[in-house]
């Protein structure tokens, strides 16, 4: 390379792989889903950690754990009940039917009280947790869907994509959030559940829950949970998933439907 010939040469294939370097770099970051787009909202999956039995006639409406116990509200006119339930046996050892004009949604228990929604009765009770004696009523403007509380304001869903944070002793709203998958509206938000710093939701007519950010309302997460029809084995009628409940001291997740057979321990695979 001692001419002109020979460096113009090297030079022009110097800026050739240049230019080639620069191409596939700018289609790299063309392809990238942070480039083009926000990230997709992550898709986890579960494993089934225990199977319970679950009344097949509970359409389930609202599920907790608390004190070694299930506790669970059921809907439909007629049907409508509060039930402490026995997790292992499945068997209802306490139950409380509603009048038939009601029909029961979710649930909470706040201290010693238990708060049962009804889904367009506009009325939410309040029982004594023990007794299931009955404490009061709250009145509210929306449908009731799903109810939880995150230790110092329940939280509530109506159908809609807003979740609406209230002060436990006077149902009064204190603020509320629009919950969002990449900026996308996710409706039909149905039972929920408060799991350390996160809300879990079923999403009506899905076999999805969403992880949501209470803060923000993004949904952070999907979890899938198709595989729990299969593990449902045959069943005559069987409905939608719906109940999620977490057990804080031992650290143990449930989710049934509404007139599943049987009651999930599950855990969420990152
Ligand atoms: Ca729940």
């Amino acid at each position: 390379m001692g001419d002109g010939v020979g460096l113009r040469k090297f030079l022009s294939g110097f800026k050739k792989l240049r230019g080639e370097a620069l191409l596939a770099l700018l289609l790299l970051l063309a392809a990238s889903p942070s480039w083009a787009e926000p990230r997709p909202v992550p898709l986890c999956s579960i494993r089934i950690v225990h199977v319970y039995p679950h009344d097949p006639t509970a359409f389930t409406q609202g599920l907790l754990f608390a004190d070694g116990f299930l506790y669970e509200s059921t809907g439909l006119h007629g049907e409508s009940s509060l039930r402490k339930v026995n997790l292992e046996t499945g068997e209802v050892v306490k139950s409380l039917a509603l009048p038939p004009q009601y029909f029961g949604e979710g649930l909470t228990l706040w201290q010693d009280r238990l708060i049962q929604l009804t889904w367009k009765n506009g009325i939410a009770f309040v029982y004594d947790k023990e007794s299931f004696v009955p404490k009061g009523t709250f009145a509210y403007p929306t449908e009731g869907w799903g109810l939880a509380h995150d230790g110092s304001s329940l939280i509530m869903s109506d159908g809609s994509a807003t979740l609406r944070f209230l002060q436990p002793e006077t149902f009064q709203e204190i603020r509320r959030v629009e919950v969002t998958d990449r900026g996308v509206p996710v409706r039909n938000l149905n039972e929920l559940e408060y799991v350390r710093g996160e809300i879990l939701a079923n999403v009506w007519g899905t076999e999805r829950i969403a992880k949501i950010s209470p803060a923000t309302g993004e949904v952070v997460a999907w979890v899938d949970l198709s595989l729990l029809r299969a593990a449902l084995g045959p069943v005559r009628q069987c409905d939608v998933l719906n109940g999620i409940a977490y057990d804080a001291v031992q650290n143990r997740l449930f989710v049934t439907g509404k007139l599943w057979p049987k009651l999930f321990q599950i855990e969420i695979l990152p």
